[in-house]
Formats: C-alpha cells, sequence, structure tokens
C-alpha cells in the first residue's frame, strides 16, 4: 500500500483526498501556497509544506516546487485533484521520472486524451459513438473544407485539438462565415494551446451532458459506476449533477458502459476516468475523456456505496479492482449541488470571512466542504467553496432532501449562489427533468430581460 501522498491541490477536493488516505492508514503531506495556511486539510495532515505565494503560478502550479515538497517529505506518490496540474502530461511524467507514483493515468494517456482529435479517432475505432463529423485536422484547402463542413450539415462547430471543457470553440451556422471563422480560431487555438490543429462537428443544438464514470486498474479489469446528468450549467460551469442521469435505460445504460469500459481496456486505461457524452433525441455522442477525478464524483459514489478516490489509491498501489461490473449495484437517486462564494444573480465571486457556518445534515445528506467557522475564502482560486449532496429512493426524494438541507445551511459573510440553487430545486423544467445544456442560461436571461413574469413581483 502507498505509504504517504501529496495532496497537490486546495480546498474540498484535498480534504476529500486526505480523508480516503486516513480511512486507508496512508499519511499525508499537505502543500499550500502562502493564502492557504489556514485551510482545514493542512491542519490535519501529517505533514505541509508552503509551496509559494497566493497566485497559482506560482504555488499549485509550481512543478518543480511540487517536488521538492515530495522530495524533503520523502512521499511516496502525488494525488494532483481536479484542476491545476490534474490533466498535465508533463507533470505526470516528472512526477514518475522522479520515482513518485502519480495517482491518475499514464502521462501517455493522458497526452493521449488531451489531444481532442486523437481521442475521438481512439473512441470512434473502439466502437464508441461519437458526434458526426471530421477525425482529421482541417487542411488549407478551402474547398474541401467547405465540402467537409457541407456534407456534416449546417450548424457546425469547429473545436481546437487543444480545447477541451468549452475552450477553443466556434458555432457555424451558414457556409458564408465557415473560412473566416475556421480562420480566427485557428489563430485563437496557436495563442491559448501552441496547437493550431482543428476539427469540425455537427453542432447538437439542445442536448443534454451525460458522462460515464469509469475505474480501470493495472490487471486489465476494467467497470463503469454508471453516469452522471451535468445538464444544469452556465458558461461551462456546472451547477447541478446528478446520478443516475434521469430517462437512460439499463440497456442503453449497459451498451455504452459495455463500450466505454472496452475502449478502456484497448488504451491500457489506469485510474478513474470520465467519458462525456452529448445526448440527443434518445442518442449518446462522444465529445471527450477527463483523466482526473472529477467535482461531481460524489454523486455516484452514493448510489453505487463504492468511493472513488479510496479506489483511486487502491490501484495506484497496484491492487487489483476488489470486484466486477456484476457487482455494482444502483441504489436510489443522487443529487449534488455545488456551493459558490459568488452573489447569486450577478456571478460575481465574493470572497471573505465566514462570520457563521452551519452545515446541514440528516439521513441521506453529504456535505463535501472545507469551511468552518471565522474561515476566510481567498479572493485567488476557484469561487467553489462546497458540495451539498442528497440520495433518495428515487428523484423527487432526493429534491425534497436536498431543497430541506438548502434551507438548513447557513452560510453568513459572504454571498453565495445558495439563492439561486433553492429556486432550481424548485423550477417545473428541473423538478419534470426537461433541461439541457442551454436551459440555465436561457431562464438567467429571461429573468434579467424581465420577460419571465414571475421575476417581476
Ligand atoms: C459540443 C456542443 C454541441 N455540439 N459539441 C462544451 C464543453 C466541451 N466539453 C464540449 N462542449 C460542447 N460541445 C457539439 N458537436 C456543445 C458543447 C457545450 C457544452 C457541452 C457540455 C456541457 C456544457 C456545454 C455548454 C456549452 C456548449
Amino acid at each position: 500500500m502507498l505509504e504517504k501522498v501529496v495532496i497537490a491541490n486546495r480546498g474540498e477536493i484535498a480534504l476529500r483526498i486526505l480523508r480516503a488516505c486516513r480511512d486507508m492508514g496512508i499519511k499525508t503531506v499537505a502543500i499550500h501556497s502562502e493564502a492557504d495556511r489556514d485551510l482545514m486539510h493542512v491542519g490535519m495532515a501529517d505533514e505541509s509544506v508552503c509551496v509559494g505565494p497566493a497566485p497559482s503560478a506560482k504555488s499549485y502550479l509550481d512543478i518543480p516546487a511540487i517536488l521538492s515538497a515530495a522530495e524533503v517529505t520523502d512521499a511516496t506518490a502525488i494525488h494532483p485533484g481536479y484542476g491545476f496540474l490534474s490533466e498535465n502530461a508533463e507533470f505526470a511524467e516528472v512526477v514518475e521520472s522522479s520515482g513518485f507514483i502519480f495517482i491518475g493515468p499514464s502521462a501517455e494517456t493522458i497526452r493521449q486524451m488531451g489531444d481532442k482529435i486523437t481521442a475521438k479517432k481512439v473512441m470512434q475505432a473502439a466502437g464508441v459513438p461519437c458526434v458526426p463529423g471530421t477525425t482529421q485536422p482541417v487542411g488549407e484547402d478551402e474547398d474541401e473544407t467547405c465540402r467537409l463542413a457541407g456534407d456534416i450539415g449546417y450548424p457546425v462547430i469547429i473545436k481546437a485539438a487543444g480545447g477541451g471543457g468549452g475552450r477553443g470553440m466556434r458555432v457555424v451556422f451558414e457556409e458564408d462565415k465557415l473560412i473566416e471563422s475556421i480562420s480566427l480560431t485557428r489563430t485563437e487555438a496557436g495563442a491559448a494551446f501552441n496547437d493550431d490543429r482543428l476539427y469540425i462537428e455537427k453542432f447538437l443544438q439542445t442536448p443534454r451532458h451525460v458522462e460515464f464514470q469509469v475505474l480501470a486498474d493495472t490487471h486489465g479489469n476494467v467497470i463503469h459506476l454508471c453516469e452522471r446528468d451535468c445538464s444544469m450549467q452556465r458558461r461551462n460551469q456546472k451547477v447541478i449533477e446528478e446520478a443516475p442521469a434521469f430517462g437512460i435505460s439499463e440497456e442503453q445504460r449497459n451498451t455504452i458502459g459495455e463500450r466505454v469500459t472496452q475502449a478502456c481496456r484497448e488504451i491500457g486505461y489506469r485510474s478513474a476516468g470520465t467519458f462525456e457524452f452529448l445526448y440527443e433525441n434518445g442518442e449518446f455522442y462522444f465529445i471527450e475523456i477527463n483523466t482526473r477525478i472529477q467535482v461531481e464524483h460524489p454523486v455516484t459514489e452514493m448510489i453505487t456505496g463504492i468511493d472513488i478516490v479510496k479506489q483511486q489509491l487502491l490501484i495506484a498501489s497496484g491492487e487489483p479492482l476488489s470486484f466486477a461490473q456484476s457487482d455494482i449495484k444502483i441504489r436510489g437517486h443522487a443529487i449534488e449541488c455545488r456551493i459558490n462564494a459568488e452573489d447569486p444573480y450577478t456571478f460575481i465571486p465574493c470572497p471573505g470571512k465566514i462570520t457563521h457556518f452551519h452545515c446541514p445534515g440528516g439521513p441521506g445528506i453529504r456535505v463535501d466542504t472545507h469551511l468552518y467557522n471565522g474561515y476566510t475564502v481567498p479572493p485567488y482560486y476557484d469561487s467553489m467553496i462546497g458540495k451539498l449532496l442528497a440520495i433518495g429512493h428515487s428523484r423527487e426524494g432526493a429534491m425534497t432532501r436536498m431543497s430541506g438541507a438548502l434551507h438548513e445551511i447557513v452560510i453568513d459573510g459572504i454571498s453565495t449562489n445558495v439563492p439561486l440553487l433553492q429556486d432550481l430545486m424548485h423550477d417545473p423544467a428541473y423538478v419534470e427533468a426537461r433541461h439541457n445544456i442551454r436551459y440555465l442560461e436561457d431562464k438567467l436571461e429571461k429573468q434579467l430581460s424581465g420577460t419571465d413574469r414571475d421575476s417581476q413581483i
């Protein structure tokens, strides 16, 4: 088993990783910036190392500083969490070449899946259904490009091979705009990712975002842990997630689950991973794979009873998975609300001191947060300060519990998005599961322009 793990992250996920290590008798090293000395997990870790000043570029993204922390504490492994260096192939590579275990997939897998053209090509070859489009980079021949886009059918979306997570994309509704849009996206992609390769896909206008969680060990065993719906989002930031996704048949779950696990076997995938799909008119279309633990992993843990972070630690230590696909049973329905330190109407971040925190509880409630009374949310990082989860026998039961917990929670001293979450828990489209990835932005826009009569009272 791993002896000592460096937690190369902050906030709630750092605490989550610390708790998984503690459960397994693994020692922990917290690394933190100068602004994060008071983080809960820093006080709880066996050791802590300050790796630099507040800005992420000088601390949580400083590869040499993090490696030094691992060396001076004589650590065995490094867990990157999400964000920061979690999907940085070079980081994974130097972690391993420095003699530490990277808790995640191989550097080669991270690099391969970070190239969205390669990822799509590999998944298509493995029988994973993909969005119709090109799997060769868009070339210089404009007539050829127009023909390709015409064959796909407008609207199309131009995506950067180096993009992902909503960066480096442009929608084109008519042929007249195609070449200019490609030129603009190419320039942006070259500047942002140092890679100006582009690909074209059919643009799906009202899809849902549904993703499959997988676990793969180093012995060729791969299982999936069902799927999550993450359609309630704004500007590529998820707001509410749930598992299982509503309206997916057992048969379709098994089919897609089989395809994604087979794809993992073919590419020698290791650790936890997420296959992102767009889901429209009853069909799944692969878009990209995330090679990290995700923010929303707890909804999957709640319905499967499997501790995904613990599994990452076991896999990293070379253990085979102790369960097979047939052992995975879905129990109930789980919902996660992301709690952000922000104005609930303008979404402007709202850091500051928490003068009073009351944590909800009771049957079926889980709270993943590093908040405590008197904690000051620093202004330098992501505004997510915690996740509130509820599980019920049914989706309705989970919503009822979530609604209660959102009334119970108290976070005084700063503004949070709790009022928005309370509103959404009673939103008819959400309650009836009629929403898609555009729903929340459309709803907020209507409220602003006053076309929603309820908002004018
Ligand atoms: C798309 C799409 C529509 N059609 N691809 C955005 C994030 C990145 N993972 C892929 N994204 C999209 N790709 C095609 N062919 C719409 C989006 C998209 C989106 C996807 C999932 C969740 C939220 C989203 C918000 C805006 C756009």
